[in-house]
């Protein structure tokens, strides 16, 4: 390892950039193996001598996470800090709350990790002024927009004081936690993203996270764009994304930097997409089960998306959460289930008990999507009204638990909704190419498909 003085003086360094890992996504082996990607990236870090690490927003996936993952996570931190190694982390979206302390702050407190952040942030002389931390022993020069909801952070952006930011001398790094407007690709245009007029130029490397995909780009006048994805993933999406994970390893050379992609397996998938449609329950059951025969589910997280309209059955009859006891009895390493399918209304209506107060329901919901006059096709006419009657549905399933409070609840339904509403992973699935994100020194790095974000 080379010496600090050698590194400041040849401005040759390496560091580790990780972003969304989302600690505390999930439950039970999930929310493990989640755990177990980031404190063996950590350990990959202490491996390589890094200079420092940077973790772009999402460390936590809720702003008061599980305290078990905390401590584990912070233990690892401690071992990181404990062998000369900062870390740099700032907020993202998920691990920011605008009325509570988040754990970030206590961590930052704690001394474990150094929180960047905007000058005077989160009190009363808040400002749109980016607060430098400079790495002592590489001179390197951090700022970092944090991920708040999104249309704040592009207010924050449009108020920087941007030639200030670049007229700072150095090695300069440029955090943030949002979407790129010009790196998105069309079918995520609507989303809330930051242009790229909108950040300063001349940075030696730009930090991203939030878009759960690896993507690379250099820009003329700016520099390179990196962002890693998760680490793991925390929702169905992420899991049934064939996508490899990570995080990033940086090589600073006379002030250029390049970046490799660094995979991190702590388990091996079976990932599946079921089209149910057309089939009665029972056959559907019948296919679930044939295909769960033929996967080798022994050690393997089993991911499986069911989709489709039933043309007739019952949800019981289908019963697909009763593979969550089933098969790590079998073997299973995790178990993901993702219900987005849904049953025929004609066959499911007539003659239930209960049928006027559907009917009734139908109507209601006719009603305010006729008046909601979305453009989007998905939520307006016959299609809208399925949609938010299969929404209801899927999220009345699930009752409220007494373990993890208010917050995970409402992580869960949301995490529920977004599968129901996500494109067909089968599309997405296939579209993503299964080889491994461009390494340093591949040219030009072809555009990566950003199939989703979070
Ligand atoms: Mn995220």
């Amino acid at each position: 390892m080379e010496s600090p003085r050698v590194a400041r003086m040849s401005g040759s360094f390496t560091f580790a950039h990780f972003a969304d890992v989302h600690l505390g996504a999930f439950s039970k082996e999930l929310r493990q193996l989640n755990l177990k990607a980031f404190l063996e990236a950590l350990d990959r870090c202490m491996a390589r001598s890094v200079h420092f690490v940077l973790i772009a927003g999402d460390l936590f996936h809720i702003n008061v996470p599980d305290l078990a993952v905390v401590e584990r996570a912070a233990a690892k931190l401690r071992e990181v800090k404990d062998s000369g190694i900062p870390v740099y982390v700032w907020y993202g979206s998920h691990d920011y709350s605008p009325t509570e302390k988040s754990i970030i702050d206590v961590l930052a407190s704690s001394g474990l990790f150094v929180k960047v952040a905007r000058v005077g942030e989160g009190g009363a002389k808040e400002g749109a002024k980016l607060e430098w931390t400079v790495d002592a022993r590489t001179e390197a020069k951090i700022v970092a927009v944090a991920g708040k909801a999104q249309s704040l952070d592009r207010h924050v952006f449009r108020e920087l004081d941007k030639a200030g930011l670049e007229a700072e001398p150095g090695f300069k790094i440029f955090g943030y936690h949002a979407g790129v407007k010009e790196f998105l690709p069309g079918y995520l245009a609507h989303i809330d993203a930051v242009a790229l007029a909108d950040f300063p130029r001349g940075f030696g490397y730009y930090a991203g996270g939030h878009i759960h995909h690896y993507h690379e780009e250099e820009r003329e006048g700016y520099g390179l764009f990196v962002n890693p994805g998760p680490t793991f993933g925390s929702d169905g999406r992420d899991l049934l994304n064939r996508e490899p994970r990570g995080f990033v390893m940086v090589q600073v050379d006379g002030g250029r930097a390049s970046a490799t992609f660094e995979p991190v397996d702590v388990v091996k998938f079976v990932r599946e997409d079921l089209d149910v449609g057309g089939k009665s329950a029972q056959e559907a059951r019948a296919a679930v089960e044939e295909l769960i025969a033929q996967a080798q589910v022994a050690g393997k997280a089993v991911v499986l998306r069911v989709h489709g309209e039933l043309s007739s059955g019952e949800r019981a009859d289908l019963d697909l959460d009763a593979l969550y006891g089933r098969l790590p009895k079998e073997g299973a390493a995790a178990v993901h289930i993702v219900k987005a399918f849904s049953i025929r209304e004609a066959e499911r209506g007539a003659g239930e008990p209960g049928a006027p107060q559907d009917e009734i329901e139908r109507r209601t919901v006719e009603e305010h999507v006729g008046r909601f006059a979305s453009k989007d096709p998905r939520f307006s006419g016959v299609a809208g009204v399925k949609l938010v009657l299969d929404l209801k549905r899927l999220l009345s399933e699930e009752a409220p638990q007494q373990r993890g409070g208010k917050g995970e609840f409402e992580e869960r339904l949301r995490a529920r909704a977004l599968e129901v509403l996500s494109p067909e992973p089968s599309v997405s699935v296939e579209a993503v190419s299964a080889k491994p994100p461009p390494t340093a020194g591949s040219g030009a790095a072809p555009r990566k498909p950003l199939e989703e974000f979070q």
